[in-house]
């Protein structure tokens, strides 16, 4: 069982040191098990695990990375591919028909059936045509982040990103859904007014109770409705990303086109 850092009784210093333990194998046991050496595209997610992925990438050495090129999900992997060294290319210079070999990417949530909450750190919408652009998509995460189900343990909600005017459209919507108090993230401390994407939009962080899985409802569990605003993962992705003025949401599942391979289909979780 994957031990929760705030129930421990180890010293939070040391915790910490657990943690960045934990992204540290996650991300090498990624690059180890998933980065097949003939592989020419590779797509680099944000965050912090990811850092290790390309430290990993580039551990390998010129002679494996010399012939892959790298795309970027925003400025922090973009920044990190180029001080690596590795070669860095657009995601839309990737020519139509192409696709990238595989994808790394980190995640806020993962639960039992590898859906994901993503979107943290504000990248989600780049993330996923990353994502969705890779035949194999790997999440490297550090065993904070595997729950259960959606929204047990990340409980900030599920970011989505909106166009500024609708913000107050899609707040009401998601009010009528049964999500917890959405809000507009604010921008970085000492910035006025909300946060704005690389993409010029908002982010409303929408938290839901804990979203149930499709087998959850074998068991009789009731799906998504406005009346008790608990939700299966595939029916509140598909209501979100109709609400008008929504960009796109950040729950990664298989039916949004991740091409969820057996082979990669495992997030690279390490466990203590
Ligand atoms: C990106 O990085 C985001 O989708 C996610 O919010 C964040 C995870 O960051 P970290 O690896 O630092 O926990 O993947």
């Amino acid at each position: 069982m994957a031990m929760s850092t705030s129930d421990s009784a180890i010293p939070v210093e040391e915790q910490a040191k657990l943690v960045e333990s934990s992204k540290r194998l996650a991300a090498y046991q990624a690059v180890k098990d998933y980065l097949v050496p003939t592989y020419t595209r590779i797509g680099i997610g944000s965050g912090s695990t990811v850092v290790y992925v390309v430290e990993a990438i580039a551990a390998l050495g010129p002679g494996v990375t010399s012939g892959m090129t790298f795309y970027p999900t925003g400025a922090q992997s973009e920044e990190l591919i180029e001080a690596a060294g590795l070669t860095l290319q657009a995601i839309n210079k990737l020519p139509t028909g192409q696709q990238l070999d595989v994808a790394f990417d980190g995640a806020d949530e993962v639960d039992d059936d590898l859906n994901l909450i993503k979107g943290g750190g504000a990248c989600l919408w780049q993330e996923k045509i990353v994502a969705t652009a890779a035949k194999h998509f790997v999440c490297v995460a550090d065993f904070r982040k595997l729950s259960p189900r959606l929204g047990t343990s990340w409980k900030k909600g599920i970011p989505i990103e909106v166009l500024p005017m609708a913000a107050p459209r899609v707040l009401d919507e998601l009010k009528r859904m049964g999500s917890l108090n959405p809000r507009v993230r604010p921008g970085l401390p000492g910035k006025a007014g909300a946060i704005v994407t690389d993409n010029g939009m908002w982010i409303i962080d929408a938290p839901f109770a804990p979203l149930h899985l499709p087998k959850d409802s074998a068991s009789g569990v009731q799906a998504g409705n406005e009346d008790n605003g608990v939700w299966q993962v595939d029916a509140l992705a598909d209501r979100l990303i109709k609400i008008p003025g929504v960009a796109e949401i950040g729950l990664f599942y298989g039916k949004n086109g991740l091409e969820v391979t057996a082979g990669a289909q495992k997030p690279v979780v390490a466990y203590f």
